[in-house]
């Protein structure tokens, strides 16, 4: 603006009257086109998970439909780009080109991988009003970056269209615990692919990275195995309360597979044995001691059934189902279930799971249980996932194996936020808000400390969850607080900011449409506070 009025009274010495009056025409209507400069700042933003360090700059890098994207890596870092891209297109209608490029950038978007950063996942996000250069060890620190940028992004929206922002910072981050987790429960209640699909982005928009898939408990099995064609023909048929019930095929289930994998997030499978077995056993008689089948199953009682521990085929029938599953199930883990197996006598349980834990690594993979199977004598690198009995979680970190951190009192997003939550159970307790997010796992329980811990996983049993608009409920916006336990330093860890941080998440979560629990222990901003005034 300056410069103009100085160009103005320059030009003005020189100038008829009527040059004068054209001129000063031209140069009010460009002053009027010229748009204002974007501003943003990181006051609005609410970082979560909070990174390891953040350094607020002066000045708003703006995207524009023409800024360009960069690429200095591997396919996979294209893939990454692409995937950035393809979300600025869904938020904005941009359509941001990807270069690739190992030259100096100075102005547009950077993805570029870099040896200097040595953390798994780590990234460096270093933004000016030009330049945006987005560094990571890999592809998979690059998604996780992109999240940052994305929860960085202020969105501003007037008559004359939409301007995307981004504050001018630097960010350095790389996360606490390698396993940052969640488990759908979708036997109790099944899930589309699609709903499944759904859950995985929600996740990944906080840096996540397991989905652990409850397939198979009492009231349904949800995998398809070919050897064993009426585990879903018969078990799969039903639910809670008597619903269709479904399965996935193995085709469904790679394509589930595939779409996590493209968010960095590796799928568990869990076949629960050998107790919470009811859909196999109605499915196979010959899988019972007495060789005859019981009735499908439609309550929410646990612990009365259990695989035929003696008979021969029962071993051939866990083998196959975990040879065919280890098949379409690329990452290192399968989850073998264990608990809560009261129909099983100790001196059974213990060489059964013994026996399974082999197989396990007879395919390649690693088991993982829960807390109970810390009776078997376990391999160094099977983990113990804890989540009822500290003495399990006590003995299995003694036999040298890792835990991961399911503490249902503070991490079972089916328990009731209140007693007047409509949904959930209560046997575990109440988890608020706060309550879910203010806990440390490497303090939780005396002599288990982080070097022992594998990470933390948040799970969602599904007994009274039906729908999407259910899960969603039941884990927003706990999920960011167990995504902001796993990733970030504890000494960032702090409710009071937390709260608040989580308040500037609301916009976002409702344009991801999400059915957010509004908990009023969280000053929630609603208004709509980036237009252009
Ligand atoms: C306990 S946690 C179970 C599940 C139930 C859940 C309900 C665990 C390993 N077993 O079978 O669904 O409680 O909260």
């Amino acid at each position: 603006m300056k410069n103009y009025i100085k160009i103005f009274s320059l030009t003005g010495k020189y100038m008829s009257t009527l040059g004068k009056t054209i001129f000063l025409f031209l140069f009010i209507f460009a002053s009027c086109s010229k748009k204002p400069k974007l501003q943003t700042s990181m006051e609005d933003i609410g970082l979560i998970p909070i990174p390891v360090s953040v350094d607020s700059q002066p000045g708003t890098f703006e995207i524009l439909e023409s800024t360009p994207i960069y690429v200095n890596g591997d396919d996979e870092l294209v893939k990454v780009a692409n995937y950035f891209s393809e979300t600025i297109h869904i938020i904005s209608d941009f359509h941001l080109e990807i270069a690739s490029s190992s030259e100096e950038i100075k102005s547009g978007v950077l993805f570029k991988i870099s040896s200097e950063i040595k953390n798994e996942e780590g990234y460096k996000i270093t933004a000016s009003e030009n330049l945006i250069t987005l560094e990571a060890k890999d592809a998979e620190g690059a998604f996780r970056g992109v999240q940052t940028l994305l929860q960085l992004l202020s969105v501003q929206e007037n008559a004359d269209g939409i301007r995307l922002g981004i504050p001018a910072v630097k960010i350095e981050d790389y996360p606490q615990y390698e396993y940052r987790g969640s488990m759908l429960d979708v036997s109790r209640h099944f899930f589309s692919v699609d709903e499944v699909k759904r859950y995985i982005d929600l996740m990944a928009s906080y840096k996540l990275n397991v989905l652990h898939l409850h397939l198979t408990d009492d009231q349904g099995w949800r995998i398809e195995i070919k050897s064993w064609p009426k585990l879903t023909k018969i078990g799969g048929s039903t639910e809670v309360d008597g619903g269709d019930g479904g399965f996935y095929t193995q085709e469904q289930y790679k394509d589930i597979v595939n779409y996590a994998a493209a968010r960095y997030i590796t799928i568990i499978p869990e076949i629960d044995m050998p107790g919470h077995t009811n859909a196999a056993l109605a499915s196979y008689p010959e899988l019972n001691c007495d060789g005859n089948a019981p009735e499908l199953y439609t309550g929410t009682e646990v612990g009365f059934s259990s695989l035929c521990i003696d008979k021969e085929i029962t071993y051939k029938f866990v083998e196959d189902v975990i040879k065919e599953l280890v098949e379409i199930t690329p990452g290192p883990y399968i989850h073998i279930g264990g608990d809560e197996s009261h129909s099983t006598e100790l001196e059974d349980y213990i060489p059964f799971v013994t026996r399974v834990q082999d197989m396990v690594y007879k395919y390649g993979k690693t088991p993982i249980g829960w807390d109970e199977i810390r009776h078997a004598k376990l391999k160094k690198a099977s983990i113990v996932q804890f989540w009822a009995n500290k003495e399990n979680a006590k003995a299995a970190v003694k036999q040298g194996v890792k835990v991961l951190m399911s503490p249902s009192a503070r991490s079972y997003m089916d328990m009731k936020y209140d007693s007047i939550t409509p949904l959930g159970l209560q046997w575990a307790g109440l988890i608020n808000v706060k309550k879910a997010y203010n806990w440390n796992p490497a303090t939780l329980v005396d002599s288990i400390s982080k070097k022992d811990i594998i990470g933390v996983e948040a799970p969602l049993w599904a007994e009274t969850i039906e729908t999407m608009e259910d899960i969603e409920y039941m884990t927003f916006p706990r999920l960011l607080g167990y995504a902001e336990i796993s990733w970030s330093p504890d000494s960032l860890r702090n409710w009071e900011t937390y709260k608040l941080r989580l308040a500037k998440q609301y916009k976002d979560l409702k344009l991801k449409n999400v059915n957010l629990y509004e908990s009023k222990m969280v000053p929630w901003e609603k208004g709509i506070k980036d237009s252009l005034e």
